[in-house]
């Protein structure tokens, strides 16, 4: 049987800088659902909110869902032979919720079937050597939950029953695995899932979006609840698992970094600020402070929940590492000081490719929202080391797609050159941060390992190192980023 690394146990700083210079590897993330597991309706999983989202017409750009994906519930031993072979040291990986308990609630049946899949996935990761990274929630609720009661604007309901979850999973799991994610990018749930309306369950106030939803209130309220469920989460985590099985916690969001659209406008500095404020210390605020930012409660004032002192006493100081998931940088242009929009999430502004001058931020790529912008990773890891009080961070997600990849064909697709350089630049950008200002990375894991169902978007975009062949059974090929970022992290082993 395999046993979970005993350097996990209780881990001494000193020990997480061995961790860190174990992870700084080549290392792949990956989401479970729809993303890479395929077999939806298999072994007793119902539906997710992106099940039906995706068989929505016109929410995903080209028509697909998940069903099939990469088909990793099947392939779970070719996939860790994949990974031993890129020489990764660590995976991280979803758990579907709608496998574990189909329904979802905290009185509903658990699926013995669905949590076997997942012990003995991580058994064969640990005897492989691969150290899993586990993300409890990546966007996948039990459809049932939406249903019977809005689930994530719920949070009498879903609080319960999302910690009757993670307990079954910490039952199952938290002697085997090292560090536990409770969210992926609680601003996509929120903010895309409720105010924007293009990630499941896609309810906006704009109504060629859906019939139904209120971006002025809805966002807010569904980030309030998963703070609110982290954090007891996190607190059961640290009463009844922690003291026996050891093991780390945290939650990881989304940043992007931001550039002033004109330099020597005060509005666009100011604007800036906010933009890091609204997307990262939404979430980072209440974790590492307490509360939320001044910013935020002066644009949404009682739009903006407030916490009673059990969810704050709960969710202040309830990470063990920060998650952080960054792939791009914009400019960023004021909207001030005309007043916000009441439907605005991002607070009051613009993001944009190009500045005042007509200077692109960086490249095109595949996905409309991203380009490329190392030294923006750079300032970012800074801006959130200096906020938080040097936070241990963990890189749990970056990456990126190329324009026109789809179209190329098998073998030219595996010459991946733009997304190497991609690597090699974030990647040095990391390595400045964290040996020349002292930022506290301690692993950093590219997304992804293979190509896979990316959202909205369908198959049209792809982040793999891997490419999947869709048409072809769903066979799995190298590109070159994947034995360039082996050889780009083992350049800097030893030196951060
Ligand atoms: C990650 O999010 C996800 O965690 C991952 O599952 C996904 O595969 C990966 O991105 C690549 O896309 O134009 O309004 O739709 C990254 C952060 C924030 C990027 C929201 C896309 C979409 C804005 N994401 N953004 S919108």
């Amino acid at each position: 049987m395999a046993t979970r690394p005993a350097l996990h146990s209780a881990p001494s700083d000193e020990q997480a800088q061995q961790v860190a210079k174990m992870i700084l590897k080549p290392n792949t993330a990956e989401a479970g659902l729809s993303q890479i597991e395929g077999a939806i309706d298999e072994d007793g999983r119902l539906p997710s909110i992106w099940d039906t989202f995706a068989n929505t017409p016109g929410k995903i750009s080209d028509g697909t869902d998940g069903r099939v994906a990469c088909d990793s519930y099947h392939r779970t031993a070719e996939d860790i032979a994949l990974l031993k072979s890129l020489g990764a040291k660590a995976y991280r990986f979803s758990i579907a919720w709608p496998r574990i308990i189909p329904l979802g609630g905290r009185d509903d049946p658990v699926n013995q079937v669905g949590v076997d899949h997942y012990v003995k996935f991580v058994d064969d990761l640990l005897e492989a050597g691969i150290v899993p990274v586990v993300t409890l929630y990546h966007w996948d609720l039990p459809d049932n939950l939406d249903k019977k009661y809005g689930g994530v604007l719920n949070k009498q309901e879903f609080v319960p029953d999302f910690l009757r979850y993670a307990r079954v999973m910490f039952e199952a799991l938290g002697s085997k695995v090292p560090y536990w994610i409770t969210f992926n990018e609680p601003f996509c749930t929120s903010g895309l899932g409720y105010a924007v309306g293009k990630h499941a369950p896609g309810r906006s106030s704009d109504r060629t979006v859906n019939p139904v939803g209120d971006s002025s209130t809805e966002p807010w309220l569904a980030g309030h609840s998963l703070l609110c469920a982290h954090g007891a989460t996190v607190k059961m985590f640290r009463e009844e698992f922690k003291p026996k099985y050891g093991g780390e916690i945290g939650i990881t969001l989304n940043g992007d970094y931001g550039y002033p659209w004109d330099a020597n406008n005060p509005e666009d500095m100011a604007a800036v600020e906010r933009k890091l404020e609204f997307a990262i210390s939404w979430f980072a605020d209440p974790i590492y402070h307490g509360q939320y930012p001044d910013s935020m409660r002066a644009q949404l004032g009682d739009r903006l929940p407030t916490f009673t002192d059990d969810e704050i006493a709960n969710i202040k100081g309830s990470n063990d590492f920060y998650g952080m998931n960054h792939y791009c940088s914009h400019f960023i242009k004021s909207w001030a000081p005309k007043p916000a929009p009441i439907t605005d999430i991002e607070g009051n502004l613009e993001c944009l490719f190009f500045d005042k001058n007509g200077t692109p931020v960086g490249k095109e790529t595949q996905s409309p929202w991203l380009r490329p912008n190392a030294p923006g990773f750079r300032k970012l890891l800074n801006w959130i080391s200096d906020r938080y009080n040097h936070p241990k961070i963990l890189v749990t997600e970056f990456g990126t797609s190329i324009k026109g990849e789809n179209d190329l064909k098998y073998p030219e697709i595996l010459d991946d050159e733009f997304r190497c350089d991609y690597f090699r630049t974030y990647i040095q950008a990391m390595a400045e941060a964290v040996a020349q200002d002292g930022v506290n990375v301690f692993g950093a894991l590219c997304w992804s390992l293979m190509d896979n169902y990316e959202w909205s978007e369908g198959y049209e975009t792809r982040f793999g190192v891997c490419y999947v062949d869709y048409e072809g059974g769903q066979k799995r090929f190298p590109k070159k980023s994947a034995t360039d970022t082996k050889e780009i992290f083992e350049q800097y082993m030893g030196k951060v």
